[in-house]
């Protein structure tokens, strides 16, 4: 079999022989998520908040044909300052690894990332889903079904309202991936707390998280564990503010002609620009408080198996 061509930051190859406590992180957050320089400054101060936590980041990236786990703050910069890389996702990674190419990784490819180097945690901002009117265009995220076949628990503020929520969660079910909200009953809507939506599942501590975890391998399952952390109170933004907003963009896509991959990234750019950075500081804040959380569901984690 080809080796897999992965190339751990020695820290993180450090923590993992130790069997102490790492979170990944995904890369296309920073390349097609955020502008420049906001993007670095973030993962910089995620990668901060993780280790104020007692863990280890591990920022996941396909870097010239090989599999980074963890990267250096130069290569860090590299990719924030990068024009044209590549979104990877299951379908393309392995060709793009294959190829000796470059490119950031979705959660769908992180989460495969992760798996390769043995980490059970991954924290992000918001995962992809079934867009809105995926009725016509069958737009439905890789990462949903990523979520039902890698064993990692990825945490993130819920679903943004660029996709169709309800549908999200319908397919989330069908595929069998518990959806866990932190310390609240109703689903979080990414910019905002609420949704309307009830949440399948709650949880109060990260114990509680890593326990699900560790019972799901227990039953043979596969796939990992979606838990939704509701933005902090005083980062909100309303969703009658946003959904205008959100509107005018979902629009603007459509008449533009934008397709598969580049729908996302279009939309978030769009909705930072018509916000004029209102709505990435609340991006920002609910990253950071996933990643607290992440750090403390592999805290959890790392003490079960001491
Ligand atoms: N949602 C966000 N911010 C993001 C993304 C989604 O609020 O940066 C990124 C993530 O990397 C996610 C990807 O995995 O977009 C989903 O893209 P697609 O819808 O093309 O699967
Ligand atoms: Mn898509």
């Amino acid at each position: 079999m080809t080796p897999l061509p992965l190339e751990y930051a020695a820290e993180v190859r450090a923590a993992l022989d130790a069997g102490r406590p790492v979170v990944a992180l995904e890369s296309t957050i920073i390349t097609h998520g955020m502008p420049y320089p906001a993007n670095l400054e973030t993962a910089r101060e995620v990668e901060a908040a993780i280790r104020a936590e007692g863990a280890v980041p591990a920022t996941i990236a396909v870097m010239a044909g090989r599999l980074h786990i963890g990267l250096e703050d130069a290569e860090l910069e590299s990719l924030a300052q990068a024009k044209d890389v590549a979104k990877l996702s299951r379908a393309d990674m392995a060709f793009c690894l294959a190829t000796g190419g470059t490119g950031s990784t979705t959660v769908a490819a992180t989460m495969i990332g992760a798996r390769a180097a043995g980490i059970a945690v991954f924290a992000t901002g918001g995962i992809g889903g079934v867009h809105k009117g995926a009725e016509e265009t069958f737009d439905v995220s890789a990462d949903l079904q990523e979520l039902a076949q890698s064993p990692v628990t990825v945490v993130a503020a819920g679903a943004k309202a660029i996709l169709d929520l309800p549908k999200t969660l319908e397919v989330l079910e069908t595929l069998g991936v518990p959806v866990i909200t932190y310390g609240a009953a109703e689903f979080p809507a990414f910019w905002s707390r609420a949704s309307g939506l009830a949440s399948p599942l709650r949880a109060d501590t990260a114990a509680q998280i890593a326990r699900g975890h560790a019972m799901r391998a227990s039953l043979g399952l596969p796939g990992g564990q979606l838990v939704a952390n509701p933005i902090p109170e005083g980062d909100e933004i309303a969703a009658d503010v946003l959904a205008p907003v959100i509107a005018e963009a979902t629009a603007e896509a459509e008449a533009q002609g934008i397709k598969g991959k580049k729908v996302t990234p279009f939309l978030l750019a769009r909705i930072t620009e018509a916000t004029e950075g209102r709505s990435l500081k609340s991006n920002i804040a609910l990253v950071l408080n996933n990643a607290r959380l992440g750090a403390r569901i592999a805290q959890e984690l790392s003490q079960m198996h001491s």
